[in-house]
């Protein structure tokens, strides 16, 4: 294992405040175009080749429900889970020094990527309804800290995330488990009795990075636009977190007493639930 220095960076007093108080903050112009195209090449060339017969099992690839009949392996693919341990580019950019160290800050000297998604939202597709990511994960320490990099501009027609400021100090809500909109896919919960009034549009360049608590409220709109929106998603926690662990995590060490280490980048099977226990 080999071992790097970490930059000696702190939040800046803007981000800690948007952070404190807003439960996130924005980085614009985070990366460059080139490395945005080269995680959606990776990403295609990843679909078409599972597609193809070439099984990998160590990722997970869910598929855009509505786009079932769509022409290419890429159109009908809605994310693709733990692609950060094994592929260079989502490893390269998840362990940058510059965003190590803002985590650093957030999170302690011990942290790993414990979920990696690269996320396509197709014209047509149905956004995701009001919830907190930590009703999924159910961990602690807190916090766990979600970064979400839009891979295309994300605009008010194809989709954007919206969040509720300020909710990030709220426990985790109840939340209603499936979603009954025809087209919907799976996995999908909604929170329903909370206050969404406050609520605020993200809109992003691509090249933006979105750093957010997992217990702010948050949410996406349809892809009502004729292109698509792509977005790539990390979540990092303490190292030593207690919580739900779930098929589609992979616990991927980074840092290690605030110097950032090396994880191996062999594939890690997924251990798949036993359904049959499910009623
Ligand atoms: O990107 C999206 O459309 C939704 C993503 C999201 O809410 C999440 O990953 O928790």
């Amino acid at each position: 294992m080999n071992t790097d220095g970490v930059h000696d960076m702190t939040l800046r007093s803007e981000q800690r405040a948007s952070w404190n108080e807003r439960g996130y903050f924005i980085e614009r112009g985070w990366s460059q175009r080139r490395v945005l195209d080269a995680m959606i090449r990776r990403i295609v060339d990843l679909a078409r080749s599972i597609d193809g017969g070439n099984e990998r099992e160590d990722l997970l690839v869910a598929p855009e429900t509505l786009l079932a009949n769509a022409p290419t392996p890429e159109g009908r693919v809605s994310k693709i889970f733990r692609v950060m341990r094994t592929e260079d580019v989502f490893y390269e950019w998840a362990t940058e020094p510059r965003l190590l160290a803002l985590l650093a800050d957030l999170i302690g000297p011990n942290v790993d990527c414990f979920l990696s998604q690269f996320i396509f939202k197709h014209p047509t597709a149905l956004g995701q309804p009001w919830h907190q990511d930590n009703f999924y994960f159910r961990m602690k320490p807190r916090p766990q800290v979600g970064v979400w990099l839009a891979c295309s501009d994300a605009t008010a027609e194809n989709g954007p995330l919206w969040v509720v400021p300020g909710s990030h100090l709220e426990e985790v809500h109840d939340n209603v488990i499936g979603d009954p909109r025809q087209g919907a896919n799976f996995g999908y919960v909604e929170i329903q009795a909370a206050d969404t009034s406050a609520e605020e549009q993200i809109l992003m360049s691509a090249g933006d990075l979105l750093i957010f608590d997992s217990h702010l409220r948050h949410r996406s709109t349809d892809n009502v636009s004729d292109g698509m929106r792509a977005a790539m998603v990390y979540h990092y926690a303490n190292a030593d977190s207690d919580g739900t662990i779930s098929f589609n995590n992979d616990w991927v060490e980074v840092l290690r007493d605030g110097q950032s280490v090396h994880a191996s980048n062999e594939p890690v099977p997924i251990v798949w639930p036993d359904w049959s226990n499910r009623s």
